[in-house]
């Protein structure tokens, strides 16, 4: 069959796929590294990086490597049996972190409905809240996944409208505010705090220097979990290996998923110290791929390119360049830029014919790849793997994209 147009490509998602999306008009083959090329042959600068999963650059060699080998030998045991890569990876993933034990799943909502079960379980079994009555303290315009009990915490109607009933026990407060933290932590059925180290999905929201040390000691202070979803700015992404690293945060429970496996398969984790992780017992908590041998092969092998590449140092140098670049650019198109290490964004004055979709669309006609969230706002995060080189070529060509405007 000769091969199909951009727009064949499209139309037949359209026709045989749910339309839970709206992509950017942008068919993709092949990637390797920062690129990413199109049907056409067309390259581009993925900034994207699949919303952070792509870290250590598309089709890491290292990685695919690891998971061509383990994936000739042994894919699937499931929990049912012991297989011998699983403790590897628990051993290996557990001193990557500094945690006594490891909960491994496949999908970042996983990861965190488990945080959810294992902050409820221990309410119950260690800190002596009456079962059934423990609150969770979550803050508002977080992105945490897309399950129901997931989106029963959301606070955007696009993520929990029209797919009520919801789970109940969560309590909204605003983010980055103390205070609020505070007075919520008066409520003694309070087992746990969720938070994103910076929201991503709402707008790569920075919250004030501090904020994350003293909402930390603030739950210490009542016997309450602190719990950090590091999904999206974790494994590097903001310049250090956890985002809780720059303030020295160690959460009581810390979600992983994304660039653990470098986008190579869906692999995510929750670690905790004993005392957490083991009031879940046997028979009790699982899922069929969750801790499979090749997620544990790919997942160890995309660990080690983080640290053996430095990833986070490259992305906090490669972080401020970029920043101080955008907001030199001369367009009132831009309100303001905003990030840390290589997750950053640039928030739009839309305009009729000059909104966000618009740049990303004139940045794709130019050879980089981002998108808006938010309707005004463009997230850009490329793989942390991005040269200096590289870089300075992609903003020039985003530079272009902004001038077409002016
Ligand atoms: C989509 C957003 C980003 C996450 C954090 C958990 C999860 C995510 C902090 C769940 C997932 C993804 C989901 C994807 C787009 C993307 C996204 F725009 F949706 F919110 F990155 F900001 N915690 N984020 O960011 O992990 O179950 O997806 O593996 O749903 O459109 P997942």
């Amino acid at each position: 069959m000769s091969k199909m147009t951009p727009q064949q490509y499209m139309e037949r998602e359209s026709k045989y796929g749910a339309h839970n999306y709206h992509p950017l008009p942008v068919v993709l083959e092949r990637g390797q590294g920062v690129f990413l090329w199109d049907v056409e042959g067309k390259r581009y600068y993925d900034f994207l990086s699949a919303y952070s999963a792509v870290n250590q650059g598309h089709c890491h060699p290292k990685i695919i490597k690891a998971m061509c080998e383990q994936a000739q030998k042994l894919t699937l045991t499931s929990r049912a049996f012991y297989n011998n890569v699983l403790g590897e990876f628990e051993e290996y993933v557990t001193k990557y972190f500094g945690y006594d034990k490891v909960l491994p799943m496949n999908t970042g909502a996983e990861a965190d409905e488990t945080a959810l079960k294992l902050c409820r379980r221990w309410a119950y079994r260690v800190k002596g809240i009456q079962d059934g009555e423990a609150k969770i303290i979550v803050c508002e315009n977080n992105f945490h996944g897309r399950t129901i009990t997931v989106i029963s915490m959301s606070t955007d109607p696009d993520s929990y409208g029209g797919f009520g009933p919801y789970t109940p026990g969560f309590i909204k407060i605003p983010y980055n505010d103390l205070a609020a933290l505070e007075k919520a932590l008066q409520e003694p059925n309070v087992a746990g705090f969720l938070v994103e180290p910076i929201q991503g999905e709402a707008g790569v929201f920075v919250p004030d220097e501090g904020y994350l040390k003293k909402a930390y000691d603030l739950c210490k202070k009542h016997n309450v979990l602190f719990i950090a979803d590091e999904v999206q700015t974790g494994i590097a992404r903001t310049g250090k290996m956890l985002a809780c690293d720059h303030e020295g945060v160690r959460p009581d429970i810390l979600i992983l998923g994304k660039a653990i496996s470098g986008g190579a398969m869906p692999v995510s984790c929750v670690l905790a110290d004993d005392e957490i992780m083991l009031t879940i017992k046997p028979g009790e908590h699982g899922s069929t791929f969750g801790g499979n041998p090749l997620a544990g092969k790919v997942a160890i092998a995309a660990l080690e390119v983080v640290k053996e590449e430095k990833l986070a140092e490259n992305a906090e140098r490669l972080g401020k360049i970029f920043r101080d670049e955008m907001k030199s650019i001369k367009s009132n198109m831009i309100e303001l830029v905003r990030g840390k290490g290589l997750l950053n964004a640039v928030v739009i004055r839309n305009k009729p014919g000059k909104t966000a979709w618009d740049v990303c669309l004139a940045m794709a006609d130019k050879g980089v790849l981002a998108k808006p969230t938010h309707g005004n706002i463009i997230r850009f995060a490329p793989p942390l793997v991005i040269t200096e080189e590289q870089l300075r070529e992609a903003i020039g060509l985003i530079k272009e994209a902004f001038n077409q405007f002016e």
